[in-house]
């Protein structure tokens, strides 16, 4: 049998606009909503129907996971769409998917106006070009996840993780999950986990025709000069339920890019 042709990630990204009456664009990630973290959902719906920013960008993990549509049927899950539906009659959302979400589907996708954003995209406007990734598919030192990634984003994998009752798919989630974490565990310094390659990513800026990355997943907020006049922004990832809240939100306009903390419940 022929392997699966290598993820793409350097191939051309397709273009979107900020559209001409949009004065801020909203970025965040990796907010991981679950349902024990009640104060870091407060946070963000508040922050969803409140910020004055005329569209806001999801760029991957907002739910911790999500094992597939028939499971927004829950409690927790239906109100997270409805904080979504709200928030878009009056801007624009766009949602690109992480790794802990990407089998959010098209049932979920009817249930709210928003657009599914490919990884990577371009999005043009104030004068320039933005590259938007969740960030995990440019990990390349961390050579086991990127072939795991390769099979659960093919059609074969979702299909049949799909047809799995619930309950299985649960199990099997909260496996993948607990490999995931002894795996940080066997490497205690957080400097060691995998983050995102600059040679790829300077090579995706260069044929996106772009000067800027933003993107999540390693939760190392922060803005990186890649040097020639490139850069790259980290989002932040959220989390509302400790002594020192975290989380923020990457806004652009006409001024550029900025950060904004996200105001605690
Ligand atoms: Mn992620």
């Amino acid at each position: 049998m022929n392997a699966p042709p290598p993820a793409a990630p350097d191939a051309a990204a397709p273009v979107i606009l900020v559209g001409p009456h949009c004065r801020a664009v909203d970025f965040l990630s990796d907010v991981h909503l679950r349902p024990d973290a009640p104060l870091t959902f407060e946070a963000w719906r508040a922050h969803m129907l409140s910020t004055p920013a005329d569209a806001v960008f999801m760029l991957g993990d907002l739910f911790e996971l999500w094992i597939g549509d028939d499971a927004g049927a829950g409690r927790f899950e239906s109100a997270c769409l409805e904080v979504l539906r709200e928030s878009a009659r009056t801007r624009r959302l766009a949602f690109m998917a992480g790794n802990r979400d990407f089998l959010l589907g098209a049932q979920a996708h009817r249930e709210v106006p928003m657009e599914q954003l490919p990884d990577p995209v371009v999005l043009e406007g104030f004068g320039a070009r933005l590259l938007l990734a969740h960030g995990d598919a440019w990990c390349l030192e961390d050579a086991a996840y990127q072939a795991f990634r390769r099979e659960v984003r093919g059609p074969a994998w979702q299909q049949d993780f799909l047809s799995r009752p619930l309950s299985e798919r649960a199990a099997v989630a909260a496996g993948i999950r607990q490999a995931s974490q002894a795996r940080k565990r066997s490497l205690p310094d957080p400097a060691l986990w995998a983050d995102v390659d600059h040679g790829a990513v300077e090579v995706a800026l260069r044929q996106a025709g772009a000067r800027t990355l933003v993107h999540g997943h390693t939760h190392r907020p922060a803005r990186h000069d890649l040097g020639t006049g490139l850069e790259r922004w980290v989002l932040s990832d959220w989390d509302f339920e400790g002594q020192v809240p975290r989380g923020d939100v990457l806004r652009w306009s006409a001024a550029g890019l900025a950060r904004h903390p996200v105001v605690s419940p």
